[in-house]
């Protein structure tokens, strides 16, 4: 009786820790942030891509980690940078976590570190990874997750 009770217990508290990291997650997307991109445009490995229709909110779904690709988000700084795209080796199918960043050291600071080929943008996931190492990009964690393909910008 005392052990069902105890996981009981257990499982109430699972859920709501559950509901807890949800509801951390949710206000970027309630405040509007819904478009990942400004004007749906996107960085992968140093070309454009544009966000295809409607993109589904699955932030309530619990999928495993392996099965999301990140995009890696600068709430305004620049346009966001994605790992992969459609046809990469390890392409989800356009399940993505949006992983907001921010530049404690000024964006100035995140380009210096991480603008591998110096074209004055972040636009590949290596050069977002460059300055993550430097410590002039954190990772905020996830903030989003949705499905939507990307076209090739022409
Ligand atoms: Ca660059």
């Amino acid at each position: 009786m005392q052990s069902s009770r105890s996981r009981l217990i257990a499982g109430v508290l699972g859920a709501a820790i559950g509901a807890l990291s949800l509801a951390a997650a949710t206000p970027a997307f309630a405040a509007g942030s819904g478009g990942v991109t400004d004007d749906g445009v996107i960085y992968v490995d140093h070309e454009l891509w544009r966000t295809v229709a409607t993109p589904t909110d699955l932030s309530h779904t619990r999928a495993p980690a392996q099965s999301w690709d990140i995009i890696y988000s600068f709430g305004g700084l620049q346009m966001s940078v994605a790992e992969v795209a459609p046809g990469d080796p390890g392409f989800n199918g356009g399940r993505w976590q949006v992983h907001a960043l921010s530049a404690p050291n000024g964006y100035a600071a995140a380009l210096a570190s991480g603008d591998l080929d110096h074209d004055g943008v972040l636009d590949a996931a290596d050069e977002v990874r460059a300055a993550l190492t430097a410590g002039d990009l954190i990772d905020n964690g996830v903030v989003k997750q949705f499905v939507c393909t990307l076209n090739r910008v022409p």
